[in-house]
């Protein structure tokens, strides 16, 4: 409750900010991107994603608060432009965002206000938001495509995806979940998984990326199996627009 009460006021009171995990292809050396996560600096102290955002969305907050996001990222990518970067900027789009009739209407608005071009924007949205939600998918997804906005399906592989759905949709990008590189998920199971969602990815035109890699073992595997695209803890931890300039310096 008291939470609820903070998280309200917080946004008025600009406590959020964003910070931005590269993505990398290790083989080449290529930075693809970076992904957007936001973090909340409270009244008491920091408070972890997972924590607020639940209750953001049961509160109807996570609208005005996704919009930030959107904003404030697209901003950001812009100014990468400027600096000379012109790398893709993701942003996790939540359930209650993806159904709401001014969605399509709000990207557009962001991406208008920020000046950065629409194929320098990528949208996560879950695997479970696209199953569930159905009835909005196609007209969201035909829509974003029409713009040149970028979609990535998020923690695919938890999910119940339909194959026949995910055929229709017009996404670009798989992005593997991290439980699939998780240490206690190795072996032939969670190989042969990666290997099927490569498969899935090849069969269907699209990108793969691995997310949550954090060891240089886990690189070698996904670049057997035929994932180069990547993102984790090895190659960088969610940083500060400053610090992720610093990391852009020196990276690989
Ligand atoms: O940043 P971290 O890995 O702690 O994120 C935890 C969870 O919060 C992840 O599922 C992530 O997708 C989600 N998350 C982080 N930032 C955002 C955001 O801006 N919007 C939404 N909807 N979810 C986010
Ligand atoms: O649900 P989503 O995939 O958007 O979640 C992203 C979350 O994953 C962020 O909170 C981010 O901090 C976290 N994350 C990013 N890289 C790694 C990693 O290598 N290991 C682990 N355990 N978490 C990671
Ligand atoms: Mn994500
Ligand atoms: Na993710």
């Amino acid at each position: 409750q008291q939470l609820r009460h903070d998280l309200r006021a917080a946004l008025d009171a600009g406590q959020f900010h964003l910070v931005y995990q590269p993505k990398v292809n290790p083989q080449s050396g290529e930075v693809l991107g970076a992904e957007a996560l936001l973090r909340w600096n409270g009244p008491h102290g920091p408070v972890p994603p997972a924590t607020f955002i639940p209750v953001a969305e049961d509160t109807g907050l996570i609208l005005p608060l996704g919009r930030w996001v959107l904003r404030e990222a697209c901003q950001q990518a812009q100014r990468w432009v400027t600096a000379g970067h012109a790398l893709p900027v993701s942003v996790n789009i939540s359930a209650a965002q993806f159904t709401d009739p001014t969605f399509l209407d709000t990207v557009q608005e962001e991406l208008r206000r920020s000046g950065l071009g629409a194929h320098l924007l990528e949208l996560e949205v879950t695997e479970t938001i696209l199953m569930r939600h159905v009835e909005h998918v196609q007209r969201n997804l035909e829509a974003l495509r029409a713009l040149g906005v970028q979609v990535s399906i998020d923690d695919f592989g938890t999910g119940y995806s339909s194959l026949s759905y995910l055929h229709a949709f017009p996404v670009n990008t798989l992005k593997i979940d991290r439980s699939f590189l998780a240490p206690d998920r190795h072996g032939p199971q969670a190989e042969a998984l990666i290997t099927a969602i490569v498969g899935l990815g090849r069969a269907l035109n699209l990108q793969v990326i691995a997310e949550g890699v954090e060891e240089p073992a886990q690189v070698r595997q996904l670049l057997r199996l035929g994932c180069a695209a990547m993102q984790g803890y090895l190659f960088a931890r969610p940083l500060t627009p400053g610090d992720f300039l610093t990391w852009l310096r020196h990276w690989p």
